[in-house]
């Protein structure tokens, strides 16, 4: 298992956290994540996703992932 800890620009609200709960659920590979306004911590199974997918995941979500 690894963890990844994200920056993410563009989230001011719960509707963000929310939003990007959304496009992290239900995704294989993910095991768990805490979303908060400007960040996520991600645990994921590193043999199922990396962490550019993850990243990507929240992207098309519409925010922009700090790197
Ligand atoms: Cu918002």
């Amino acid at each position: 298992m690894a963890e990844t800890k994200l920056a993410i620009e563009g989230m001011s609200c719960q509707h963000c956290v929310m939003a990007v709960k959304k496009a992290l659920g239900g995704v294989p590979g993910i095991l768990e994540s805490d979303i908060q306004v400007g960040s996520a911590a991600v645990k994921y199974d590193e043999t199922k996703i990396k962490k550019e997918d993850i990243e990507a995941k929240i992207e098309n979500a519409g925010y922009k992932v700090k790197k």
